[in-house]
């Protein structure tokens, strides 16, 4: 298929998806809401900033790879990893003398509603899905001010034993402090030297710098916990992000195990009347190697049945369920990587028992289902159509308000070299018999084992910003099935 019939099948997908969303009852999306500090860096800002910590430091602390950030040095090293590389991170720090250090030194652009369950559940309201129940187990005033005002984005609280579901602004905590997230973002081409290198950026990304104030806990209270019957009555899936926060020790005794175990618990609440329901988890970027296989093995693994992640995200993964070959071929540069990625997808599928998974990558995704999927592959593809159109929408806008907007993502083109990147997964399905050319260019094969769905992907040229485009195309394309799936909501009739 060519580039123009791809564009058709755009338009088709997103008609037919925008037509479907009203069919969708409700989604419960949980944990993580913050407030994302944005700051674009210039060359003049970086520059500035080696100068401030000094290059020889830097380059030390670049071969010790720190995971969590402790100090400015911690940060720059870091920060010249992820620019040098083009590829996002994740870095939680512990304390806030970054976060004043940054204030000094950097100062952000502007505030907006960070966090993947926050981005997500925004996202959803404004896309007009009848029931967005979101969930925040630190919701403060300041937080309020970022969630959309509208009736359709509900919070949950419990009053006099009983569920109510209120607009996050009518149901914060005053005691709460806010969670501040410092986001850098940088654009490809950029070029500045330290300790001798010169770096020029390959691509726009950015790095994150995560506050984890002591507070922070992936949880729920137990009267929320036992109201939880009242939620899956209002929904039809759920969306579950944030369990990057679960700390290995909480100094009392207390484990990431007992988290683990309080985070299944949720989920299987809320699945406990239709044991289908879709949940989908979407992954992120996680330092502690623990804690990131624990959430895969633990949480992800028979619990959910789909899983979102950028490829960065697929080799950190591949790499705790011991697979590090794979997992070092992914991230290789070469044209061979979109095999491994494919090989990775599938990996995850069997091994962490899902339903789909779905990667998605500068120019394309790949998303790999199960035989016992109940939507045929053309689903899958229209959901992913759709999901790339939301997120060339968001990297135009920068947020979407309305479903209308998304004509803006549809304008933007199908990006040629993302399509050409696919041609080495191509002719490696065909020589093994997977698939014949016509069915790869289709972008729907079928194996004996899983169904295999590829889509090029528009990409913005200049994006607003690259934070929070994950969580668009992964909230765009589950939002897309649920649109698709069979409307019985078996919690009301059985309860
Ligand atoms: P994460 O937030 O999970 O890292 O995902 C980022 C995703 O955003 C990438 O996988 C890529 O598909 C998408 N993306 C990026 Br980065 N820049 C984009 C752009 N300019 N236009 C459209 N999508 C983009
Ligand atoms: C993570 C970060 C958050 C950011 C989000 C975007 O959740 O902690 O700051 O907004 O990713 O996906």
């Amino acid at each position: 298929m060519d580039i123009a019939d791809w564009e058709k099948r755009y338009s088709e997908a997103v008609s037919n998806v925008k037509g479907q969303l009203e069919n969708v009852q409700g989604v419960f999306v949980a944990y993580n809401s913050n407030v994302d500090a944005m700051k674009h860096i210039s060359e003049t800002d970086i520059k500035k900033l080696i100068g401030i910590v000094g290059c020889e430091k830097i380059h030390e602390r670049m071969v010790e790879y720190p995971r969590e950030i402790k100090d400015p040095v911690d940060f720059m090293a870091r920060l010249v990893i992820s620019m040098r590389d083009g590829k996002a991170a994740e870095v939680p720090t512990y304390g806030t003398d970054l976060n004043e250090w940054l204030m000094d030194n950097l100062v952000f652009d502007h505030a907006r509603m960070g966090g993947q369950a926050g981005i997500m559940s925004n996202l959803l309201a404004n896309l007009g899905l009848n029931n967005v129940i979101t969930y925040v187990p630190w919701l403060s005033r300041e937080q309020t001010e970022y969630f959309v005002d509208s009736p359709n984005l509900k919070y949950p609280v419990v009053e006099d034993g009983k569920l109510v579901l209120k607009r996050p602004k009518d149901a914060y905590d005053p005691d709460q402090k806010p969670k501040v997230n410092w986001i850098i973002e940088y654009s490809n081409g950029m070029k500045f030297s330290c300790a001798g290198e010169k770096y020029e950026v390959p691509r726009d990304n950015r790095l994150i710098i995560s506050s984890r104030p002591k507070w922070i806990r992936i949880d729920m209270s137990p009267e929320m916990y036992e109201q939880l019957s009242d939620i899956r009555k209002e929904i039809d899936g759920a969306i579950l992000a944030g369990y990057q926060m679960i700390k290995e020790e909480y100094g009392n005794g207390m484990t990431y195990r007992h988290y683990v175990e309080k985070a299944v618990n949720v989920i299987e609440s809320l699945k406990a009347c239709n044991p289908d329901m879709p949940i989908h988890v979407e992954f992120t970027s996680i330092q502690n190697k623990v804690i990131r296989k624990a959430i895969l093995t633990d949480i992800v693994k028979k619990h959910v049945t789909s899983l979102g992640l950028d490829t960065v995200e697929v080799a950190n993964a591949l790499n705790v369920l011991g697979y590090e070959e794979l997992a070092y071929s992914v991230m290789s540069r070469d044209e061979k990587s979109v095999i491994a990625l494919y090989e990775g997808a599938v990996r995850l599928l069997k091994e962490l028992e899902l339903q789909r998974v779905h990667i998605h990558s500068l120019g394309y995704y790949i998303c790999v289902v199960s035989k016992d999927h109940p939507l045929d592959a053309d689903s899958h593809r229209q959901a992913l159509l759709f999901a790339s159109t939301v997120a060339a929408t968001q990297a135009t806008l920068g947020a979407i308000k309305c479903i209308d907007d998304i004509s803006v993502g549809l304008e933007v083109p199908v990006y040629t070299d993302g399509h050409d990147d696919l041609i080495e997964l191509e002719k490696y399905l065909v020589r093994r018999g997977i698939c014949t050319a016509e069915d790869f260019e289709d972008g729907c094969i079928s194996s004996s084992s899983h169904g295999l769905i590829i889509v090029p992907s528009k990409v913005v040229k200049d994006p607003v910003a690259t934070v929070g485009i994950g969580d668009a195309i992964s909230a765009g394309a589950f939002i897309a099935l649920l649109a698709k799936m069979p409307k019985v909501n078996i919690c009301q009739i059985k309860e």
